[in-house]
């Protein structure tokens, strides 16, 4: 007993000065990290934000964030698209230097990321959901990440066993974000008495496509009748790129799995389902749930026998019903996180961050996903509290971006931000040390993933606060330049109207000195090979609003 007090006694003093010692180098005022983010989340579906479609569909824990806090109104993605964005995210630079340009990319995990950097300083740091960065997260005393993309229903999750030590692929029962959301708190319940700062990024699959909603939201806005976009049947005669986008709401999605058609109960044919992969994962008991909601809606959908834009506007609807309650598991999922922190007394230094990896069209110009240099897509939703050091209802308007977050961390937790990164910290505008409109006058933007899925071809350019120049490039060669307080809607593209030539030559230079800024070399414009470009739009040519078949009942 006197032996087992003794080492009791000396690991508890060895515990407590090494304690010490990092209480002395880094004030104990170090604020806690919760960085949530999403997959996909429109700003247009953050009721904090007010647009018509989440004014039905609000999102009220979610909001507490911009309420306790800020809201960012011009905040951009650098690469609108998951993987670099997360990328950019990690290690505050373009995609051209982090090495992450497109989806298929592996990132190099051995580069300087904040985690890590927030790790060696003594933080605790986590990351528990979507990775989708190709091999394993570094940085992370504890990570839990999904499979690729995930699935909705009963995912697969990758994480070291305790007992082995070894890396294992499980299948978790249950529904992705609620046991996203149940992990991260339980990690925090496990480590909130440790002593130690901790940073936790918590980041959900959905609202991704094929937006599956959580069996207690099946039924959620059946009966709720969305805004159709002014521009969902617009006929993009000012842009070549955007008339051969593969991402139409009525012309691309798959009717079984995105928009949940099945043929009329009882059909004999209801044999082929190409997209099985996530229905067969549910148990039994979720299926009969799942089957039962949505047959009662195809039942009444084929009885009104709808067709031509009554079909395209039915679509939309189904797409926002469905899209939209996903959303509403990940609500809840930021209030029960929100809750903890308030029954933990963590919330005071605790900065709780909500964002998405990029924005995404809700039937504007048509479309769904993303890509696109447009504001659907380019804008990402940030909000941010920390009682601490930001007020109740602070308003963002400067122009920010995904490449500032990690300096913006970094500079919260006292740490150097260091010279390689290249976004700028948030901290002092945050504080109102600086200007609005003095941060920052203009954002690089550079896309690169084409010929790929949905086929939106290779685009940078600039935006400054009332303009944006953009370089569509690959099979084509085309200028796009957009006058945003006159037309908000983007579809006016006036790089041919004289009027506009002054303003063109100013964002062309000021383009150019972005691009010097960046360092962004030739060799980033490199175009595709032609023959590839053919088979990749025959391909997905193929796969273009593929028939209800996809979901055998
Ligand atoms: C999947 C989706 C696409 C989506 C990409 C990239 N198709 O391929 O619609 O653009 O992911 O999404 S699906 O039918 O498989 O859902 S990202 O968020 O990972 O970038
Ligand atoms: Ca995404």
């Amino acid at each position: 007993m006197k032996k087992i007090c003794f080492v009791l006694c000396i690991v508890v003093a060895f515990q407590s000065c090494k304690q010490g010692e990092t209480n002395k180098a880094i004030p104990e005022t170090r604020p806690n990290i919760i960085f949530i983010m999403a997959d996909d989340h429109a700003t247009q579906a953050i009721s904090a934000y007010g647009h018509p479609v989440s004014q039905l569909a609000p999102t009220p824990n979610i909001d507490r964030i911009a309420t306790e806090g800020a809201i960012f109104k011009n905040n951009f993605c650098t690469n609108a698209i998951c993987g670099p964005s997360r990328a950019v995210i990690l290690t505050g630079k373009h995609s051209h230097i982090n090495g992450f340009r497109m989806n298929g990319d592996t990132f190099d995990g051995s580069q300087q990321t904040f985690p890590k950097l927030l790790q060696t300083a003594g933080y605790k740091t986590a990351m528990i959901g979507k990775w989708h960065l190709h091999g394993l997260p570094q940085g992370f005393d504890y990570w839990n990440i999904l499979q690729d993309q995930g699935n909705y229903y009963n995912p697969n999750f990758i994480k070291v066993d305790k007992a082995t030590k070894k890396v294992d692929t499980t299948m978790v029962l249950g529904y992705a974000t609620d046991i996203v959301t149940e992990d991260a708190i339980r990690y925090l319940n496990d480590i909130k008495n440790e002593g130690q700062p901790f940073m936790l990024m918590v980041q959900h699959k959905a609202p991704h496509r094929n937006w599956m909603p959580a069996l207690r939201h099946l039924n959620k806005y059946d009966e709720v009748k969305f805004p159709v976009p002014d521009t969902y049947f617009i006929n993009h005669k000012n842009s070549t790129a955007s008339k051969e986008q593969y991402q139409t709401v009525y012309r691309d999605m798959y009717e079984g799995h995105d928009l949940k058609m099945t043929k009329r109960k009882g059909s004999p044919e209801l044999a082929h389902n190409p997209w099985k992969t996530d229905f067969q994962r549910m148990t039994p008991e979720q299926r009969t749930a799942w089957n039962k909601a949505y047959q009662t809606k195809n039942d009444a959908f084929h009885d009104a026998n709808l067709s031509g834009q009554d079909l395209d506007i039915w679509k939309l609807q189904r797409y926002l019903q469905d899209y939209l309650a996903t959303v509403s598991a990940v609500d809840e999922g930021v209030g029960k996180i929100l809750d903890y922190l308030k029954a933990n007394n963590l919330e005071e230094n605790t900065i709780v961050v909500y964002t998405t990896d990029q924005g995404f069209y809700l039937g504007e110009k048509g479309w769904f996903d993303k890509r696109f240099m447009y504001e659907q897509s380019l804008g990402m939703p940030m909000l941010m509290k920390y009682p601490g050091a930001i007020k109740p209802g602070t308003e963002v308007t400067a122009l920010t971006q995904n490449l500032d977050f990690a300096e913006t961390f970094l500079d919260f937790a006292g740490l150097e931000i260091p010279k390689d990164m290249q976004g700028k910290s948030l901290k002092p505008l945050l504080a109102g040390a600086v200007e609005q409109g003095d941060f920052r006058d203009a954002v690089y933007y550079h896309y690169y993933d084409f010929p790929a899925f949905h086929m939106v071809k290779k685009m940078y350019g600039v935006r400054t606060k009332r303009y944006k120049l953009i370089h569509v490039y690959d099979d084509i060669d085309e200028w796009e330049l957009y006058d945003l307080e006159k037309d908000p809607n983007e579809i006016d593209n006036v790089i041919n109207n004289k009027d506009y030539d002054t303003i063109e030559a100013t964002l062309r230079i000021k383009l150019k000195a972005l691009q010097a800024q960046y360092h962004v070399t030739e060799k980033e414009f490199e175009r595709a090979n032609k023959d590839q470009i053919k088979r990749a739009y025959k391909g997905f040519e193929r796969l273009r609003g593929q028939p209800m078949e996809a979901y055998e009942h």
